[in-house]
């Protein structure tokens, strides 16, 4: 597990081992304090350290957390997103691992317009230079499927927290424990090819499609609603609900492609 140390991985990582999985983790940060487990301090964008760690370790799949969880520069978002996936696929393909499971994110899409239910197979359309990598990601999972025959799911996660925080993500909400079940699902469903999957809860005001999500075995539990009347409205609920992407589908978030100096 890649970003085992980050927001998601400090859940899903014991998450999976109380799910009976044995988990390697790595991050560019040491083991958070109390894990035990087999632990790796690298970077996920160095292809020598990935390989290594590969050598070590006999896996049979790879989650794939890590990556800068917001806008940045394109460079800096391709090597985030699309670099650290090439590295780990190279090194699925060179030890024979079959599975890639990817947290990639609604922002693949995010550019969306909230009309109709959005479906897993509307175009990319990525609302920031995030989104770029993610779809960019997204691509090379899909070039390694039908190389190689690696099953590689990728989970477009919506809003990940302990409980929703704003009118927009009673709609996007990902609740915890529904974030284990569907790493769980995405790694253990048989023969999935190429899939991608809305990571969302069971939101009574959820328009994302998670049918793709259930083929696979991933059955959400939790419900944004049950904290409807704790959450405030708010003068960016309106533009928030626009796009798919909520604040990134807005100005505030633009910026030029590159750094200058
Ligand atoms: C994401 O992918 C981001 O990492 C997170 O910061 C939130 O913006 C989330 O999506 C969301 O859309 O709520």
């Amino acid at each position: 597990m890649t970003g085992a140390a980050g927001s998601i991985g400090q859940v899903l990582l014991p998450g999976l081992i109380d799910r009976g999985h044995e988990v390697v983790g790595l991050d560019r940060v040491p083991q958070p304090e109390g894990h035990e487990g087999p632990w790796y301090t690298l970077d996920a964008a160095d292809p020598d350290a990935v390989a290594a760690v590969f050598d070590e370790e006999p896996v049979d799949g790879v989650v794939h957390l890590a990556g800068h969880p917001g806008e940045a520069s394109l460079p800096d978002s391709l090597t985030s997103h699309v670099v650290t996936t090439a590295a780990l696929l190279d090194a699925l393909v060179e030890h024979h691992v079959p599975r890639f499971v990817y947290a990639s994110s609604n922002h693949a899409v995010g550019r969306t317009p909230h009309r109709d239910l959005l479906t897993v197979g509307t175009r990319p359309r990525p609302d920031t230079f995030y989104g770029v990598g993610k779809v960019a990601a997204e691509a090379v999972m899909s070039l390694y499927a039908d190389r190689y025959g690696i099953d590689a799911v990728s989970c477009r996660i919506g809003s990940f927290l302990p409980q929703p925080e704003s009118v927009r993500t009673l709609s996007t909400w990902l609740s915890h424990d529904d974030c284990v079940r569907m790493f769980d699902a995405a790694l253990t469903a048989p023969a999935p090819g190429y899939a991608v999957l809305y990571g969302i809860s069971a939101n009574t005001r959820a328009w994302w499609d998670l049918e793709p999500g259930r083929a696979l075995g991933y059955a959400p539990q939790d419900d944004a609603e049950d904290f409807a009347d704790r959450v405030a409205s708010s003068p960016e609920d309106e533009t928030e609900a626009a796009h798919v992407g909520g604040p990134f589908a807005t100005e505030g978030i633009h910026r030029p492609a590159l750094d200058r100096a």
